[in-house]
């Protein structure tokens, strides 16, 4: 019996494994793939439907609304803080507070 039914191929619109139907979602995310006039744009990444979070600085369209990364502030990964986190309490003031402690103890040691 399964020499009748060998490997299911996707999108085909033949039931080789004989399972009852075509394969035509094949990460299983629930959504048909857009090459059977479904919704899934990219079927073989179960974390990309229609369904789907936009997820940010991924460069993929998770949604599948034909833009990438919409929605999403420009976030430089080498410093995802930017610089109005670094100027109030990042290090550059903390490295003048530094400064400022080796300044004094340097002034006491002389006294
Ligand atoms: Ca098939
Ligand atoms: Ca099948
Ligand atoms: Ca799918
Ligand atoms: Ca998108």
């Amino acid at each position: 019996m399964d020499s009748d039914c060998p490997e299911e191929i996707p999108y085909d619109g033949i039931d080789q494994d004989c399972d009852g139907s075509d394969l035509t979602d094949v990460d299983g995310d629930g959504f048909d793939a857009v090459e059977v006039g479904g919704d899934d744009c990219r079927d073989g990444n179960p974390a990309i439907h229609p369904d789907a979070q936009e997820s940010c600085a991924t460069g993929a369209d998770e949604d599948c609304d034909a833009v990438v990364d919409e929605g999403c502030e420009i976030i430089d990964p080498a410093d995802p803080g930017g610089w109005s986190w670094s100027c109030s309490t990042g290090p550059v003031s903390g490295g003048l507070w530094l400064a400022l402690g080796v300044l004094w103890l340097a002034t006491r040691a002389r006294a």
